[in-house]
């Protein structure tokens, strides 16, 4: 048999991606019914963003992979799941690695009063990004930062007990090793199914009601990690292409949506990430019948839509978290939605607004392409700011790919219920999670200089050109 014969006989991990991003939104819509509502909505406000004029290099970024259209946002979606342990962690890695997701980032979550951290698992590179950018929000608990020994003990004795893994899955898992990462087709179907067994909510806790409710009056995050027999997913988030729209069409369906939308604010040029959401829905859970089918209600599952700008550089990260550190001052102790927005407002005057300007300053990256017939080159080298200028080459803002830790932060804090925030006193723990995941963390920043630095050397060898 010819190697490529071979090969063909796996599938392609983008495909996998999109047949698990498709199962767990047709298993997220029916365990949460107003997700198929947000989905709806977000549908109507993309069809009447495309059909109103807008600049075209903001749509071409907002729609496209910055290189191109692509029809990515139809499919486009993150979730999050909240994990317990190191072992947990480890083979969530493994189970996100076959439908070609790493972890990129660290989120440290402490400032939220959260014992935790996290890391996004998301394509890493152009082309799987333009297929399906799928990511996962995927958080664990530190249970060494929890302060309330019986607490701590009772969340590890839940965990230590619990398998969130099907036997199923894990045979898949190793099969996978043996064949190079790569599922079969057959295989590929029974993987998805059995994943989506790890990430299902059950309405039925793995803990008495007593445990329950003696976790959840420590700390609702350790209830939610360690009561129940899965990592459920707790949202899933559409992409907008005009999150004010969104928002406003939220309330007028009468969903309980946050006061203010995260993140920067409206802009000519959208940067980063803006994200607003609606509250957790209050649901029942049951208990095992031995304990005399004891009932409680659970604050997990909300529902969120985003809108994505452009990746920022270092430098046009540090200008908006100088500029967000000052709106808040500015806010003031009352922090009432209505005057941060206005803060925000007034103080993001200092963040440009033109493409040309932010990329003269070097505040966001961009890709180069060459624009139709290259007839002004000349020279033997050129740097990419003159074949610009000379109209050769077009410059993109690439699309941002990641999460913004405050937001993070904000919306995990504002659906768990948990009472005045205190930020805990305590370090980041990089090689914790990276040893837990058994891989090293990938970095945000290295990634959007390769999109820039891959496309500047397609223009050098489409113009025979050198390019500095
Ligand atoms: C994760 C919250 C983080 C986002 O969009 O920033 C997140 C959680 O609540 O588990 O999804
Ligand atoms: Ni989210």
């Amino acid at each position: 048999m010819p190697a490529n014969a071979i090969q063909d006989s796996f599938v392609d991990p983008d495909d996998l991606r999109t047949c698990f991003t498709l199962a767990m939104s047709s298993m997220y819509k029916s365990e949460v019914p107003l997700y198929g509502d947000l989905v709806r909505i977000v549908s109507d406000v993309n069809e009447k963003t495309l059909q109103s004029r807008l600049d075209p290099k903001t749509l071409s970024m907002r729609y496209g992979d910055a290189l191109g259209p692509s029809p990515r946002i139809d499919i486009e979606r993150h979730g999050a799941i909240r994990l317990g342990t190191a072992r947990e962690l480890h083979t969530v890695r493994r189970i996100l690695a076959i439908i070609g997701l790493h972890p990129v980032g660290y989120y440290d979550l402490t400032a939220a009063g959260l014992p935790m951290h996290a890391t996004c698992f998301r394509p890493k590179t152009r082309e799987s990004l333009a297929k399906n950018p799928f990511r996962l929000f995927v958080s664990v608990l530190r249970p060494e930062l929890i302060k309330d020994a019986a607490a701590s003990d009772l969340a590890l004795d839940l965990l230590a007990s619990r398998n969130i893994f099907t036997p199923e899955l894990t045979s898949l898992l190793d099969g996978a090793d043996s064949q190079n990462g790569r599922l079969t087709p057959a295989q590929g179907t029974r993987f998805v199914a059995a994943a989506m067994e790890s990430f299902r909510w059950h309405g039925t806790a793995a803990a008495s009601p007593h445990d329950y409710t003696a976790l959840r009056a420590a700390h609702p995050v350790l209830a939610d990690v360690a009561c129940f027999p899965s990592a459920h997913v707790n949202h899933l988030t559409p992409r907008t292409l005009d999150i004010a729209a969104a928002h406003e069409a939220m309330g007028r369906a009468g969903l309980e949506v946050k006061a203010r939308i995260e993140g920067p604010p409206a802009r000519r040029c959208p940067i980063l990430l803006r994200q607003t959401s609606f509250l957790a829905v209050e649901e029942p859970v049951r208990f095992a019948a031995d304990d005399g089918g004891a009932r409680a209600s659970h604050r997990a599952r909300f529902g969120e839509v985003e809108e994505r700008g452009a990746a920022v550089t270092p430098r046009g990260r540090r200008l908006y978290d100088a500029l967000l550190d000052e709106a808040m001052a500015a806010a003031g102790a009352r922090e009432s939605p209505e005057a941060l927005d206005d803060a925000v407002a007034r103080v993001f005057a200092g963040y440009p607004d033109t493409w040309e300007d932010l990329r003269a300053q070097d505040l966001v990256y961009f890709a180069y392409r060459v624009r139709g017939r290259p007839a002004a080159v000349e020279r033997a080298a050129y740097t990419v700011d003159e074949l610009v200028r000379l109209g050769v080459v077009e410059a993109s803002p690439i699309t941002y790919e990641d999460f913004l830790p405050l937001s993070a932060a904000g919306i995990f804090q504002s659906n768990l219920g948990a009472g005045p925030v205190r930020a805990l006193d305590a370090e980041m723990d990089v090689e914790g999670l990276q040893a837990a995941l058994g891989v090293g963390l990938g970095d945000a920043d290295d990634l959007y200089r390769r999109l820039r630095d891959a496309s500047v050397d397609e223009c050098a060898a489409q113009l025979g050109v050198e390019i500095a």
